[in-house]
């Protein structure tokens, strides 16, 4: 924990328990003899693309936080293991050299299949601040269901190549009140550092970052919520601050610096095909199937399981479907892509006898967005990775994490931008529709409404006591919250709901869900470091028994 005693610094601290030094103690210790992917390494890129008629021991579907530690574990014990992922891999430079595009101008590159950008910020001085792109096998999915859209990341290494990196551990207190089934002593002794460690999460410098221009946002967000009484923590994150210094110094090409984040980080960041996945990898037992969209499974005449899938390019066209089959199938598709192909295969016959807990609890980890019109200079030049977040979780009225969020606009703008995290008890419920086929989700507009209740209460007094005000303008027309949209979708297969307490699907020996789906619709922190660390716990378990 660092405790800091410059003025308005006094109460930053370390979050989550897991500083710089408990970290390389974890690792050290938890981690025994297993080699860690060098972080020069090579990214995973694909390999023996399934064919149709394939047989495999394991089949994953999806490459984000879950499927990745399910294929690290499982190559790593031996088992050759096929994942399947819908979005292409981002490994091939475009014409301008680069793999993504950033903020400031984005392509195709950006979106998955739109026309036109889809920004969480919109809008800008109330007018839309959205652009025409060409249709593409973009980075990130805005996902559009009836009242809300979620935004997923779409490729090999699913969420991670498009997210913020910030890597936080959970309060244990509150991962014991949402997950009560799971024995937390031992997430927080083993597989909370074993995640934290092969995720390679780092620290900032506190110095560089009292220092460096591209903080200035944190500094005077951190000031005003410091002088209303708010405490605010350091966040730990997956982006190399060490490269981050050096881009800032100008050695090395910019990425964080340069305004890329959502649409992907062409430098900097330990992305799953960085680590997780390279490491899979290299033990020559991983095979990839980018552009492959899981459409079916069922159980196989001979045993085990058919899996159905169609072969996209990156225009969108099909230029495959194959059925392979597996004998077993781990779903790591994400929250929502997990919900949506289990409910679908249930209501269609396929896979009938899955819980009725399927596709319920699924909630927003309380999401909403907001921004202050300062008037401090946040700075021109902005760190694309959020390192500080506003604790007020411990308010009995309405708990608040906030991310001190940037806006590289690459010009001054004077804007204080914030994702809060709250407490919503809300949940929805995915839903089939027989007469589109598609899966829908049951979640009512009004429901975002406890979020905005808490978050309001902390920017309100950071306001009063800063004499600034909301801005109306970067979420639509007079339009304070941006509650119309989700980066943190958790739940609808619940653990010891949905699935066992190790995520087996009762009925169906050999599947399981390993991803963000598990978490009961809130983790109280942005949450891939809980879905790495519980995905770890799982695989740790299926393996030693079911693999037995
Ligand atoms: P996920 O990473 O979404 O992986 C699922 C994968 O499955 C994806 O690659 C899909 O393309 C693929 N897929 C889906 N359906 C199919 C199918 N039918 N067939 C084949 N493949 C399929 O799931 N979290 C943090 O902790 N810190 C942050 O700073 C942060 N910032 C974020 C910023 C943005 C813009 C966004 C969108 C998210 C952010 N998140 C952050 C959330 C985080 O990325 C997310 O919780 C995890 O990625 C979820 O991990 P899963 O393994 O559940």
């Amino acid at each position: 924990m660092r405790h800091r005693n410059a003025t308005g610094q006094r109460r930053t601290q370390q979050y989550g328990g897991l500083g710089r030094r408990g970290f390389l103690i974890g690792t050290a210790s938890t981690l025994g003899a297993l080699a860690l992917p060098s972080w020069t390494a090579r990214a995973a890129s694909p390999s023996q693309v399934l064919a149709a008629g394939d047989h495999v021991p394991v089949l994953i579907v999806g490459s984000g936080y879950g499927g990745s530690v399910a294929a690290l574990r499982l190559t790593q014990a031996g088992i050759p293991t096929a994942v399947v992922e819908m979005g292409q891999s981002w490994t091939t430079p475009g014409s301008d050299g680069k793999i993504f595009c950033n903020m400031l101008n984005p392509d195709q590159r950006s979106y998955w299949f739109r026309t036109e950008t889809d920004q969480p910020v919109g809008y800008f001085l109330g007018f839309p601040a959205n652009k025409s792109i060409s249709s593409y096998a973009g980075a990130l999915d805005s996902e559009q269901f009836a009242t809300t859209r979620v935004y997923q990341g779409r490729g090999v290494g699913g969420g991670s190549l498009v997210n913020g990196g910030m890597a936080v551990t959970p309060k244990q207190s509150y991962f014991e009140e949402i997950l009560p089934s799971v024995d937390a002593a031992e997430m927080y002794g083993t597989y909370f550092p074993r995640a934290n460690a092969q995720l390679g999460v780092n620290s900032i410098d506190p110095a560089w970052f009292e220092s460096c221009d591209c903080y200035q946002y944190a500094r005077v967000s951190r000031k005003t919520a410091n002088d209303a009484g708010y405490g605010t923590v350091f966040v730990p994150n997956v982006y190399d601050f060490g490269y981050m210094e050096q881009e800032d110094a100008n050695q090395v090409p910019r990425s964080a610096l340069a305004s890329e984040v959502i649409y992907g980080n062409n430098h900097g960041k330990k992305s799953l095909d960085k680590t997780y996945l390279a490491a899979a990898a290299a033990t020559g037992r991983l095979s990839i199937s980018p552009l492959h969209t899981v459409t079916d499974v069922a159980p196989a005449p001979g045993g085990g399981y058919t899996v159905g899938m169609t072969q996209i390019d990156t225009a969108g066209n099909v230029v495959a479907t194959k059925t392979v089959t597996a004998d077993r199938v781990i779903f790591a598709a994400g929250s929502v892509g997990t919900s949506k192909l289990l409910v679908s295969l249930k209501a269609k016959g396929r896979l009938p006898d899955l819980p009725d807990a399927v596709g319920t609890a699924w909630g927003n980890n309380g999401n909403v967005m907001v921004a202050r019109a300062g008037l401090d200079l946040t700075g021109a030049l902005q760190s694309g990775m959020p390192t500080m977040g506003i604790d007020n979780w411990a308010d009995p009225n309405g708990p608040v994490f906030a991310e001190i969020a940037p806006f590289p606009a690459g010009t001054e703008t004077w804007i204080n931008l914030y994702l809060a995290i709250t407490k919503n008890p809300n949940r929805g419920t995915f839903v089939f529709d027989s007469s589109t086929g598609k899966v829908g989700l049951n979640w009512d507009a009004s429901w975002t409404q406890p979020s905005i209740d808490a978050a309001k209460r902390v920017f309100d007094a950071i306001n009063s006591k800063a004499g600034t005000v909301y801005r109306s303008d970067l979420f639509g027309v007079n339009r304070i919250w941006g509650d119309d949209f989700v980066y943190h979708p958790l739940g609808g297969c619940v653990l010891d709901q949905a699935t066992d307490n190790h995520g087996r699907l009762p009925g169906y020996p050999g599947l399981y869900v390993m991803d963000g789906s598990l978490i009961p619709g809130s983790t109280g922190v942005n949450p891939f470091v809980t879905i790495t660390a519980l995905a770890e716990r799982n695989i740790e378990k299926i393996l030693a028994t079911d693999f037995a």
